[in-house]
């Protein structure tokens, strides 16, 4: 994992045109090689004037102490590390062919939704929910329970993410226009449970 500066823009675990029908592979390539990398390459370029801060790790980059930094660098690095960081747990959250969720995550997808159609159908209201660009989240909190969560722009949830769907336009817009709806129903499809498993607690 590069989890330090200089920070690589990792290729994609599948292949640019593995999550069609859902999500097409130019929509995939310009998402991974151009958005992606442009947060990666401007996160570096902030590093590089901060040479105090390049032996942090994404995570801590992203929990920097207040007035640390300039007022400048710390808007820089909440944008460009959460950018990082969200857009590889997007990536992540995704895998050609869907599996329900199982064991553990199922149980407690359950316990916290009443079922995992009850899951699904609020974390669709609350992607669809997100107003301009940001993401809908599936969280762990402190004690272990699930959560949904919403973030604005390329703001990061307090609570331990588990799984994100980016609603940014640039996720759909090439293959729903402006139909986002559409988007959220059709990456149901492509949701990887057994990732957000492996982060649990
Ligand atoms: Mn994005």
């Amino acid at each position: 994992m590069n989890d330090n500066y200089p920070f690589e823009n990792l290729p994609l675990p599948y292949e640019y045109d593995a999550l069609e029908p859902y999500i097409g592979a130019e929509t995939l390539r310009l998402h991974h090689d151009a958005h992606l990398k442009g947060y990666i390459d401007k996160l570096n370029a902030v590093l590089e004037q901060n040479p105090r801060l390049q032996k942090l790790t994404l995570a801590e980059l992203l929990r920097l102490p207040p007035r640390s930094v300039s007022p400048e660098t710390a808007l820089a690095i909440r944008r460009n590390a959460g950018g990082v960081f969200n857009h590889r747990l997007y990536f992540d959250s995704m895998a050609p062919g869907s599996v329900a969720p199982r064991g553990e995550l199922a149980a407690r997808l359950r316990r916290r939704f009443g079922s995992i159609d009850g899951f699904t159908k609020q974390l669709a209201e609350a992607a669809a929910s997100v107003f301009g660009s940001g993401y809908a989240w599936l969280c762990e909190d402190m004690r272990g329970g699930l959560l949904i969560a919403t973030t604005a722009n390329q703001d990061t949830p307090t609570a331990k993410p588990l799984l994100c769907i980016d609603v940014w336009e640039h996720a759909y817009y090439l293959d729903y226009r402006n139909l986002r709806d559409r988007y959220i129903a059709a990456w149901q499809s492509i949701v990887n449970y057994p990732n957000a498993s492996a982060r649990l607690g």
